[in-house]
């Protein structure tokens, strides 16, 4: 009863919610941009073992928001967190491009999932304030963005040290969502 009148109050006033997954490699800064959206702040992070949730509030979405550890062994483990996904965010170190072809491999591999088929998908380019950084026309070519099929899906130049790009692929996100992506 609760919950019924909590999504038709939802409804009336535009509130909409959307579950969100944040994944990529271990070290791509999934958790820094977690807190750094929620909090405005860098806060310091030791390597996910499991997730992080947290709740945003941004333009009339109520955005869950989960933050999966990235180390290879840990990565089997995200399929469980795949059911009722309306967008992933995948962050990628575009300064790392020792490993952009596995980064490319995992992203490919999560896009295959019948359960997330019909996820919107954000790319973050993060860490764009180190030097070597790859911009996000390299980062689409290394991680085969043109291969996306039947899906929405946009890339941002982010540093979420700087605090910079974060908004603006959240800004697409809430749009995408607002008009019927994800569902
Ligand atoms: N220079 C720079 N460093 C960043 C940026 N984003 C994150 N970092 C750093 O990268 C390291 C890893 O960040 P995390 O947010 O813990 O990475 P993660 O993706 O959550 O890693 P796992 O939890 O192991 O999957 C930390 O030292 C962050 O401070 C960025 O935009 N620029
Ligand atoms: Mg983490």
């Amino acid at each position: 009863m609760g919950i019924v009148f909590t999504r038709l109050f939802s409804s009336l006033f535009g509130n909409k919610e959307a579950r969100i997954l944040v994944l990529g490699l271990d070290n791509a800064g999934k958790t820094t941009i977690l807190y750094r959206l929620q909090m405005g702040e860098v806060v310091s992070t030791i390597p996910t073992i499991g997730f992080n949730v947290e709740t945003l509030q941004y333009k009339n979405i109520k955005f869950q928001v989960w933050d999966l550890g990235g180390q290879t062994s840990i990565r089997p483990y995200w399929r469980c967190y795949f059911p009722n996904t309306q967008a992933i965010i995948y962050v990628v170190d575009s300064s790392d491009t020792d490993r952009l072809v596995i980064a490319k491999e995992e992203f490919h591999a999560i896009l295959e999932e019948d359960e997330l088929k019909g996820a919107v998908v954000l790319i973050y380019a993060n860490k764009q304030d180190l030097p070597g950084a790859l911009d996000d026309a390299a980062v689409t070519e290394s991680l085969e963005l043109h291969k996306i099929k039947n899906r929405q899906w946009a890339i941002f130049k982010t540093s979420a040290i700087k605090g910079e790009g974060l908004f603006e692929g959240l800004d697409w996100l809430s749009n995408t969502l607002k008009t019927g992506g994800g569902s």
